[in-house]
């Protein structure tokens, strides 16, 4: 098992008793309809089945005894005449599975008001029956709890993936739009099946070129190729791109020549794609062009575009990932002093997109403040599934109880129980349109993830998306049967290590609280040592502030007072060390190195560098879990996962090592007895140089 099958195997089921149950429950399959995503649906059951129960299916064309049926009230009129209350609140991507008589027969059914709600059921019932779940009296009702639910491809056109650490870019766009691969129907099937409805193709940092004829008829072809499995497309687009390749002097937001030029664009793109998505846009942010080059504000630039796609049914996805203001506040402050003033302003097709920290895809950051600040402003979840910052591809780090502690994370914006989760679904606030979004960590490699694992971070970025009230635990335990295996060993040791890593990773690089240590540029490896670069606070001394006195960041009111972006009693506890929870500490505070950390009663020297070490010896612990599974798993799978493991515990002691002996320098304090020394010096670590790490900018 190479990976390319993802979570969509289809083995054979290894349980004989199940088989048979199965195929008595599914003695046929009627699949009302003849549109193109029930073509979709009756392939994907027909190669699920065949796999997971031994035998082709038998389809026919009318409702049979124990048949599977899969239709709408106006695809089917036996589903017309069951006339399922259940239906009317579902909207156009919801579901119901039910065990019921239809005409009179006992059926399974999959009924939805339109057929990609009727795919996404397929899916469900399939996935069911992959981790071996009984299909007697079933009673499911479905639906998405998020409406914009989309991978961002950061992919250049020329096919290098910016953060990307498997492979090139899956699109290939000097072959399309006549040349196109299995792998983008499997890019389909894959997000189809976790209910992934759009995919933004391109690079925040764009190129206004993807705008020109010659491309968007390559876009075109990608979005008749998703259109049956309920993927719409989306391109990020440079502000400047009248400019660019309109010819315009300027790319002024109010400028009536640039208006029309974006409405022009707009009705041409909608000319070839009449269920486009809309524009994804980084402005003013890194270097790229934006509104504020035009003494613009951000609302200005995003209902420009807004005015130009409200009309097709588009939208926009204004990023707030922003840092040079001319207030020259500290960096995590600033997308809020930014937008929030703005609530109000911006159109009703523009939702802004937030990454769930306020500084940048950290191993952990408190949540962004900006997620409860604007009631009138739907706020959606920017989520890295490319680890840029957690170890890139070889990293064993599961980001789902990450995406669970951002979603769950208490606002208090209108009082106790206001989550992250309920804001980015619109419901905190009555929006009338929600949104999320993961950077996408695939790529050409065989696997597409770089490591059979990281899989799962696509995957449970997916089940989320759809449904932010499943757990992760849960979310893990089915991705690892339908992937790896239904031997309850491998099932409970693969979860256990997967629920255990994002913590063990935060311990081994960033622990307590620090963040952004990395190496410069390409972000690969410890370089907590980072200093004079073009901007302060690209740096690493400027995030951690290690000196004789202790480390960390003062962002209490005595310092910067970021604590004032959140609400009571938020701000309150975040003011003061002893009331900020411990994987926060060094966020928000800077302390004395003797300081003692309450929950071990260490010292905070000791205690930062006992996290090193256990986040390392974890790390070889999971190692070895791995290595007892060797028996029950598939050989390839095995060894690929084996061999990252041996790369991850060898750079967990580099990441430990390296920022254990650099901030010992300001410390001056021993190593706490038993704690085996450092291989190297600390000139040694910071000589160490990687200029072609992958993924760079
Ligand atoms: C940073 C990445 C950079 C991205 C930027 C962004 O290092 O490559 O362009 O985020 O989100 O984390 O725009």
């Amino acid at each position: 098992e190479d990976g390319y099958r993802l979570w969509l195997k289809y083995d054979l089921l290894s349980d004989q008793q199940s088989i048979k149950t199965y195929r008595k429950q599914i003695s046929s399959i009627y699949v009302a309809g003849d549109s193109a995503t029930t073509t979709v649906i009756r392939d994907e059951l027909s190669h699920a089945l065949s796999g997971l129960l031994g035998k082709q299916p038998k389809f026919v064309e009318a409702v049979g005894k124990h048949a599977l049926v899969v239709g709408t009230p106006s695809s089917s009129a036996d589903i017309r005449n069951a006339d399922l209350s259940e239906l009317k609140g579902l909207g156009k991507e919801g579901f119901v599975i039910k065990s019921l008589e239809l005409s009179g027969k006992p059926v399974t059914l999959i009924a939805a008001n339109t057929d990609v709600g009727a795919l996404y059921g397929t899916f469900h019932l399939l996935r069911l029956i992959q981790t071996e779940q009984p299909l007697r009296e079933l009673e499911i009702v479905e639906k998405p709890k998020i409406d914009v639910r989309v991978l961002n491809h950061w992919d250049d056109m020329d096919r290098h993936v910016e953060r990307g650490f498997a492979g090139e870019s899956i699109w290939d766009w000097h072959k399309l739009p006549d040349y196109t691969y299995p792998r983008y129907y499997d890019y389909a099937r894959a997000n189809a099946s976790i209910g992934i409805n759009g995919t933004v193709l391109n690079n925040v940092n764009a190129n206004a070129i993807t705008l020109t004829p010659h491309y968007l008829d390559k876009v075109e072809a990608l979005a008749d190729l998703f259109r049956p499995y309920g993927i719409k497309v989306y391109l990020s687009i440079k502000f400047s791109s009248p400019q660019l390749i309109g010819g315009l002097k300027t790319s002024d937001p109010l400028d009536p020549t640039v208006k029309q030029w974006w409405k022009d664009k707009v009705e041409e793109i909608y000319a070839r794609i009449p269920d486009f998505g809309g524009f994804l846009v980084k402005a003013n942010s890194e270097g790229q062009p934006g509104p504020g080059d035009f003494g613009r504000t951000h609302a200005e630039g995003a209902n420009l575009l807004a005015d130009a796609l409200a009309p097709h049914g588009g939208v926009v996805m204004w990023r707030a990932f922003v840092y040079a203001n001319e207030k020259n506040e500290e960096r995590s402050k600033q997308a809020y002093s930014e937008f929030k003033p703005l609530d109000g302003k911006f159109h009703d097709n523009v939702l802004i997109q937030v990454k769930n920290g306020p500084i940048d895809f950290q191993p952990r950051e408190p949540f962004s403040p900006l997620f409860g600040a604007t009631p009138k402003t739907p706020m959606m979840m920017e989520f890295q599934i490319t680890m840029e910052y957690l170890g890139f591809s070889t990293h064993l780090v599961y980001l789902g109880t990450m995406y669970e502690e951002a979603l769950q994370s208490d606002t208090y914006a209108k009082g106790k129980g206001s989550t992250v989760a309920k804001v980015v679904d619109g419901s905190l606030f009555n929006n009338h349109i929600s949104g999320i979004a993961g950077v996408s960590n695939i790529g050409t490699d065989r696997n597409w993830t770089g490591h059979i694992i990281l899989q799962s971070n696509w995957y449970v970025f997916g089940r989320l998306a759809w449904d932010h009230e499943l757990t992760t635990a849960d979310i893990a335990d089915e991705w690892v049967r339908m992937t790896l295996s239904n031997d309850e060993k491998v099932v409970s040791t693969v979860t256990d290590m997967m629920m255990r890593s994002r913590e063990i990773t935060v311990n081994y690089m960033t622990p307590l609280g620090l963040h952004h240590i990395m190496g410069v540029g390409h972000h690969y490896g410890p370089g907590p040592w980072v200093k004079d670069l073009g901007r302060e606070d690209w740096t690493s001394v400027y995030y951690h502030k290690a000196g004789k006195d202790g480390i960390g960041f003062d962002r209490s009111p005595t310092g910067v007072n970021s604590v004032e972006q959140y609400f009571s009693p938020l701000k309150e506890e975040y003011a003061k060390a002893e009331t900020t929870p411990e994987e926060l500490l060094l966020w928000f505070h800077h302390l004395p190195w003797d300081y003692t950390v309450k929950s071990t009663g260490r010292d905070l020297w000791d205690e930062l560098v006992h996290r090193y070490y256990q986040g390392a010896a974890d790390v070889t612990a999971m190692h070895n879990q791995w290595q007892s599974l060797q028996d029950e798993l598939d050989p390839l799978q095995y060894h690929q996962v084996d061999m990252a493991l041996t790369i991850q515990e060898k750079e967990a002691r580099w990441w430990r090592d390296a920022c254990v002996t650099y901030f010992q320098t300001f410390s001056q304090r021993p190593l706490p007895k038993g704690f085996e020394k450092p291989e190297k010096t600390l000139k040694e670590y910071m000589d160490m140089r990687f200029p072609y790490a992958p993924g760079q900018g």
